[in-house]
């Protein structure tokens, strides 16, 4: 047995200033996804009326306004939420891809945790199987990963 140390971020997001994009693109989906991510940020402790929704036109435009937040200095973390179903345009791959790229570089250029709160289905049964409440929300667990996340890099700048 080894004496190392572990880290892992707790779920308390009491006082984050956190701020959510969402794409309006298949936004009977998204705002599932939104409200999904709210109610877990309020479940953790966070006051959703402290939380500015913006929305974009979809997925492609997320990064964009991440990065916005992100560079403002003013946000510990951001949550994106979207839906690109395949099928709606054979574009799917373009716009998925460039989306989790551009919400990926906007995270690592800048330090701030973005998660990743979109949805790439084949399908629109499947978009609606993990935006709803008994088998999972994507937009939940986005928020629960952002404010784990948070929590994560500030332990380890406190390290000795
Ligand atoms: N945007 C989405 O968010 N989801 C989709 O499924 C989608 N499809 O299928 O086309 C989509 N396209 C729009 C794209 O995100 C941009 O808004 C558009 O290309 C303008 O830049």
């Amino acid at each position: 047995m080894g004496d190392y140390t572990e880290y892992e971020g707790n779920l308390d997001a009491a006082g984050l200033r956190v701020a959510i994009v969402a794409s309006r693109f298949n936004d009977d989906v998204t705002k599932l996804l939104l409200d999904g991510a709210l109610r877990a940020l309020a479940d953790m402790g966070l006051d959703p009326d402290s939380v500015p929704v913006v929305w974009v036109p979809g997925a492609f435009e997320i990064p964009l306004v991440a990065k916005w937040f992100a560079e403002s200095g003013e946000r510990d973390a951001v949550i994106c939420v979207g839906a690109v179903i395949r099928g709606d345009t054979p574009h799917f791959e373009y716009v998925a891809g460039e989306c989790a790229a551009g919400i990926s570089r906007v995270a690592l250029d800048t330090g701030v945790p973005v998660a990743f709160g979109v949805l790439t289905t084949n399908d629109r049964d499947q978009a609606f199987a993990r935006a709803g409440d008994a088998e999972g929300n994507k937009g939940a667990e986005a928020a629960a990963t952002a404010v784990e996340m948070v929590d994560l890099l500030r332990q380890l700048g406190k390290q000795d």
